[in-house]
């Protein structure tokens, strides 16, 4: 039988400047989801990649008084770079400049003019080049200068230009349905309840060409438009499936399982993408799911405070395991987060190297040095060994439940809390002092601390990839025996085999190599 496919997307960030933490957060989590699902068994297909036309790029360019085209080849660089230093396992990187998205494109802009939805008018209204995004008056805010800002903060200009409009206001009620019939189609709640109120006060007619600059692609039958940066950016997720051929290895992606998107581009996946696609005749993605912002110690980043931070700089300091847990951890996914030195160091310490860590090391070393490396068999469990196993046995369960909700920080939760009991368990039943009183006692301890290890470190490969295949490893478990069958309790850890020697997996953050960094 075929693997059921799961399609996972990343926004994809305008390459204006190099990625910063926010891109590093939003790439780290999607990647902790889509492995998560290859562990549980679907075919996925993890797309990222770069946004690179728009009026935003060509000022930047023309500011550092290079081409759009050479801003974009250099950041996308910088972005590309950042997938092997999160660690991200994309299958695929898609540039907005590449040729199958012109393609895929115009081909979309032709159905939706078929459809009937799109025609010739004149714009004549305010506009955001930093959020590329049309704004009603009535949204506006005048400072003391007279100037007038979008709700985002940002400036706004008058634009007034012919342009062609997709006919947006006839999709209100469609939009309102599918939020009725689908209630997960937009998440979190929050979200949800924005949009909804959003969509309801009234839709106007969408501006979806611009003339005035030529940075993008070309519409179909009159090249002196291009289109809006939005329509051709939201279109990379069918481009990358192949769409419109037919046939091809990714045809069968689409829809999309979920996109995972940033709280400030709520709209434009939610409103404007399923009407696109409700009028080109295709289906819709299934969830769009959006994360929160992070902040730097509480406040907004801003490369003129200078308090951005940069995830290859985080990923050197403190490994990119530890960063990894620290953001999925300590941020509930779809709220806002807050970063700190202070923070990922005392998660490091606390959870990774003394909860996890120490657990592993004692264990384990305890095997190496008083049983030759050799895996104990398990004798009669006792009613601490069977509540300590059903503890680790029911993670799985919970964890498939908190992912319905993309609820990351919600499995580390649980995860860790079973770590702190199965310590507890350690220490409770001292098998230091079992060793020669009950040798049978300290074999069965130690077999029930190793199972639980095993379990925990297969349940968090798809956020710590790294650490935990070095503690499979010197657990013995095969790569074969390493996804989310192997969960639950219908497998055991083996006694009697010989295991690797151990070695310590996850290191203390000493503070005087903070201050060297
Ligand atoms: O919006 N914290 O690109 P982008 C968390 N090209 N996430 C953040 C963040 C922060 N401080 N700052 C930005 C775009 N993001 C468009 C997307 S998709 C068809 C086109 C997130 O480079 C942001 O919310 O401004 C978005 O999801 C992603 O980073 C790229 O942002």
């Amino acid at each position: 039988m075929s693997k059921e496919t799961f399609y996972i997307t990343t926004a994809i960030a305008y390459p204006n400047g190099a990625p910063h933490i926010g891109h590093g957060y939003e790439l780290i989590a999607t990647d902790a989801i889509a492995r998560f699902m290859r562990l549980d068994g679907r075919d996925v297909f993890f797309l990222t990649g770069s946004d690179e036309h728009g009026q935003k790029m060509q000022q930047t360019a023309e500011r550092e008084s290079i081409t759009a085209k050479e801003l974009a080849d250099r950041n996308t660089a910088r972005f590309r770079e950042m997938g092997p230093a999160l660690n991200s396992s994309n299958d695929d990187y898609i540039r907005t400049s590449e040729d199958r998205h012109y393609k895929t494109c115009a081909a979309l802009w032709q159905k939706m003019e078929a459809a009937g939805d799109i025609y010739l008018d004149k714009y004549a209204g305010w506009y955001s080049v930093r959020d590329e995004a049309y704004y009603d008056e009535s949204e506006l805010t005048l400072n003391a200068d007279g100037k007038r800002f979008a709700p985002t903060g940002t400036p706004v200009e008058w634009v007034e230009e012919e342009s062609y409009f997709f006919r947006l206001s006839n999709y209100q009620q469609k939009l309102i349905d599918l939020y009725e019939r689908v209630p997960n189609f937009i998440g979190p709640d929050a979200r949800r309840n924005e949009v909804m109120s959003f969509v309801k006060g009234g839709l106007k007619d969408l501006s979806i060409s611009r003339t005035t600059f030529d940075w993008g692609i070309p519409v179909p039958g009159n090249p002196k438009h291009i289109m809006y940066v939005w329509v051709d950016a939201l279109t990379n997720y069918v481009t990358a499936t192949g769409w419109p051929e037919t046939t091809g290895p990714r045809t069968k992606f689409w829809p999309a399982d979920v996109h995972i998107i940033g709280k400030d581009i709520v709209r434009f996946h939610t409103v404007y993408w399923p009407a696109f696609l409700m009028s080109a005749g295709l289906p819709l993605p299934k969830r769009v799911f959006c994360h929160g912002f992070l902040f730097n110690k509480g406040e907004k980043m801003s490369k003129s405070v200078g308090n951005v931070i940069d995830p290859f700089n985080l990923a050197k300091v403190y490994g990119i395991d530890a960063m990894r847990y620290f953001f999925l951890r300590e941020v509930p996914f779809g709220q806002d987060g807050s970063y700190s030195p202070e923070a990922i160091v005392q998660r490091m310490n606390a959870d990774l190297a003394n909860d996890l860590g120490n657990l592993a090391q004692r264990s384990l070393s305890m095997i190496a040095k008083n049983l030759e490396g050799k895996l104990p068999e398990p004798g009669a469990l006792n009613d601490d060994d069977k509540a300590m196993l059903a503890q680790v046995d029911a993670l799985i369960g919970k964890a498939r439940e908190s992912m319905g909700d993309y609820a990351l920080h919600q499995i580390l939760t649980a995860t860790w809390a079973v770590v702190a009991d199965a310590n507890r368990y350690f220490a409770g039943n001292e098998p230091w002092a079992l060793r020669k009183s009950n040798p049978e006692r300290f074999g069965t301890v130690l077999w029930v601390t190793a199972e639980v290890l095993r379990q925990v470190a297969i349940l968090s490969q798809p956020v710590m990839p790294e650490s935990t295949a070095k503690l499979l490893d010197i657990l013995g478990i095969p790569a074969s025996e390493r996804d989310f069958t192997q969960l639950g309790g219908k497998v055991r850890i083996k006694g009697g085999t010989t295991l690797p020697a151990p070695t310590a997996i996850f290191p203390r953050f000493v503070e005087a190599e903070e201050a060297k960094s």
